[in-house]
């Protein structure tokens, strides 16, 4: 390093400076906690993200935001080349600087430099973005000065949904063959091929009705509002918690949604009619309505999955081309969609780790993977031969029907992100589906059964004392746990569960799913004690559901 940019380091880290004996975890989608602990975390992750722009010659992204994380906690996320998340190897130099005492920065970033044999002459660009957070705008200028720190260029995007950001960086590297860098180009490439799709449609004017979006009162309300106009005549959207009273997350956002599997607060829900909550920065979804008796049913990654996929197969079969398709999913995915998949539909279905770090780079064997999490971040790779192969034959098709599959694939392609799951693209992918088959909610909803299924959390005095195996299925530590959860599962009919320590909340999740609700919620429960006792739970002991 050379000694300007050292000084200038240090000089500015003492504004940034690390609270001693503070250490942090890199969870499963970068740090993430309460957001006063997080401003020599974000000075830090400026610097990295110039050496990471060093050594890879790219713009690199970093966006301030702790998801679905409530409001007072914040988090950070880096955007690699092709808008992707952190390769992970470098997951471990992002915690040395992270935890690194102010008197070991140097060494730290020493380091980092010298096993990656990074050029410091060499030119970088960092580009950021934040949510809506009260805290996102001071966390954003702490990483600013770690960019400027090293006299990096930077550009500052301000307010964008992350995917947005992934986007952007996507964008900035492949010279704009992806899209045009900025918010208004997002919105541009989106809507013109959700117009192009939605046109040919027989039923375009079939189904008038609007779609109710709860925005979680974050970054994703923002966005649609302003992308709305893009759409209109085609969608209609009726938005609520669009975070002009509302708390950000709290009972509402497509965690709370998924997890209580309730509708959130704020939204005005008519029997048969289609809604969908977004994340509280805009990269997952989900979609739920009201029968006419008034029940709750809510359709989750796994069923936008498989809706994803059922449209793509039909259209390779009427393109006529031998992609290889595969479905990633994670141990949350409900046991019934896995079945449809494999059994109905005859698509492979790989399990990843839970973080869509990991799903994506399994979706990417494929020419075509689709990837989802049950709490619905995810989205659809095209491989490059996928995508040209498509592109050809949108004019040497050889039948009107097939040029017709080819162009809706191709705007698939061209509507979907690529980069990240994110909330607005997958919505639009949705709709357009739904209105080109001319599918209800309902009928959507009648693919699968879900099996009943129950999520909940444990507070562990240290979480770090589970491990897991097999795709997080099993756990090997601590001892004896794994044994007793088996035991417990085998009391219950066509059960499973599993649990495993959160990337991003100081908690242990548990996941349940068994042949009726009471027992799934039964299950939950007898697996939470489990944890509690061996895990070394704080607080008191977990209570039965009802
Ligand atoms: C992040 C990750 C997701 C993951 C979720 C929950 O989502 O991007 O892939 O499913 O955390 O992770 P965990 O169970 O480890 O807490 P988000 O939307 O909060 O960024």
């Amino acid at each position: 390093m050379r000694r300007m940019h050292l000084e200038a380091v240090l000089k500015s880290s003492v504004r940034h400076a690390k609270p001693a004996g503070l250490t942090l975890q890199y969870g499963t989608a970068g740090f993430r906690t309460k957001a006063e602990h997080l401003d020599h975390v974000m000075y830090r992750m400026g610097l990295l993200a110039v050496l990471r722009s060093k050594k890879t010659k790219s713009v690199i992204g970093v966006m301030v935001t702790a998801s679905h994380n409530p409001e007072e906690d914040n988090g950070v996320k880096l955007v690699d080349p092709m808008g992707e998340m952190l390769v992970q190897e470098w997951e471990v130099y992002a915690t040395n600087l992270a935890n690194a005492e102010e008197h070991e920065l140097q060494t730290a970033l020493t380091n980092i430099i010298k096993e990656e044999t990074i050029n410091m002459q060499d030119e970088s660009c960092v580009v950021i973005g934040r949510d809506t957070r009260p805290s996102s705008e001071n966390l954003s200028l702490a990483v600013i000065d770690g960019v400027t720190a090293f006299e990096s260029r930077y550009q500052d995007y301000g307010l964008v949904s992350t995917p947005q950001l992934h986007y952007i960086v996507c964008c900035r590297n492949t010279d704009g063959r992806y899209g045009e860098p900025t918010v208004e180009g997002y919105y541009q490439k989106l809507s013109k091929a959700f117009n192009d799709l939605v046109k040919q449609s027989p039923n375009s004017e079939a189904d008038k009705k609007s779609l109710s979006i709860d925005g979680a009162n974050g970054i994703g309300a923002l966005k649609i509002r302003e992308m709305e106009q893009h759409l209109q005549p085609l969608l209609s959207l009726l938005l609520f918690n669009d975070g002009s009273k509302g708390k950000l997350n709290h009972a509402c956002g497509a965690d709370y949604v998924k997890v209580l599997q309730k509708a959130p607060e704020g939204i005005d829900m008519k029997p048969g009619e289609r809604c969908c909550s977004f994340d509280g920065d805009a990269d997952r979804i989900v979609y739920y309505y009201k029968d006419n008796e008034h029940r709750f049913h809510l359709l989750d990654g796994d069923k936008i999955a498989t809706l994803i996929s059922t449209f793509i197969k039909e259209l390779l079969v009427k393109v006529d081309l031998t992609l290889n398709m595969g479905v990633v999913q994670t141990a949350y995915a409900n046991g019934s969609s896995t079945r449809y998949l494999e059994e109905i539909m005859k698509v492979p279905v790989y399990c990843a780790k839970t973080g869509v770090k990991h799903l994506h780079h399994k979706a990417q064997e494929f020419d075509i993977g689709v990837y989802f999490e049950a709490n619905g971040h995810g989205t659809v790779l095209f491989s490059k031969r996928a995508e040209e192969q498509i592109r050809q034959l949108v004019d040497t098709g050889t039948s009107e029907e097939s040029r017709k599959a080819a162009q809706m694939l191709k705007n698939v392609i061209d509507l979907i992100n690529q980069t990240v799951g994110d909330a607005i693209s997958d919505m639009l992918v949705i709709e357009a589906i739904l209105s080109l088959k001319g599918l209800s909610v309902e009928k959507w909803d009648e693919i699968y059964t879900d099996l009943p299924n129950r999520q909940l959390k444990v507070k562990v005095a240290d979480r770090r004392v589970i491990e897991t195996t097999n795709a997080e299925r099993r756990t090997i530590k601590p001892p004896g746990l794994q044994e007793n959860i088996d035991e417990i599962v085998k009391k219950y009919h066509m059960s499973r569960a599993f649990v495993r320590p959160s990337g991003t909340e100081d908690v242990v999740r548990v996941y349940a799913e068994a042949d009726t609700q009471e027992n799934a919620d039964a299950l939950a429960h007898e697996v939470c004690l489990a944890v509690f006792h061996r895990a070394g739970g704080v607080g008191d002991e977990p209570k039965p559901l009802r």
